[in-house]
């Protein structure tokens, strides 16, 4: 199984050392195509961004699943949920509640995937066995 991960780079507030947690536990169930998301944006520069659409578009296209960590907004996680959605992919939406903030009604109010609610990375490696297990 191929796993598209997303995660806020430039959205801001890139908890890396949690994606970077979710990524290793995403490859118990197969091949992560997206690892460079937990890398966050300080080293973005390192292609162009037409570079880096292209080729995140060509994963996407290739992915069996996408798995989104939403606790971050983030218009390139955004986008390419609904890209996602377009494609027809499994998706499954991460979400850690913050104190005065509120998901997208895009994301919340979307009865197409599910979003799963954690508040430990424990309970996101939970979150992530269970949406596999029934899947
Ligand atoms: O709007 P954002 O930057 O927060 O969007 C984040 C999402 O867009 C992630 O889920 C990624 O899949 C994608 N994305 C954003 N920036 C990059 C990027 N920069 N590389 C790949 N995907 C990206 C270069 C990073 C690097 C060389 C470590």
């Amino acid at each position: 199984m191929q796993i598209y991960f997303a995660g806020s780079m430039r959205g801001g507030d890139a908890d890396t050392g949690l994606y970077k947690k979710i990524i290793a536990h995403l490859r118990k169930y197969g091949e992560v195509l997206t690892e460079h998301v937990a890398h966050g944006a300080e080293i973005d520069s390192v292609n162009t961004d037409d570079w880096i659409y292209e080729r995140d578009m060509s994963w996407l296209r290739l992915a069996d699943v996408v798995v989104a960590d939403v606790s971050v907004p983030s218009i390139g996680v955004g986008y390419e949920i609904a890209k996602a959605e377009d494609m027809q992919k499994r998706i499954l939406c991460l979400y850690r509640p913050k104190r005065g903030q509120r998901l997208s009604a895009m994301i919340s109010g979307n009865g197409s995937f599910p979003v799963m609610r954690y508040r430990t990375v424990g309970e996101a490696l939970n979150n992530i066995d269970e949406y596999f297990k029934t899947r």
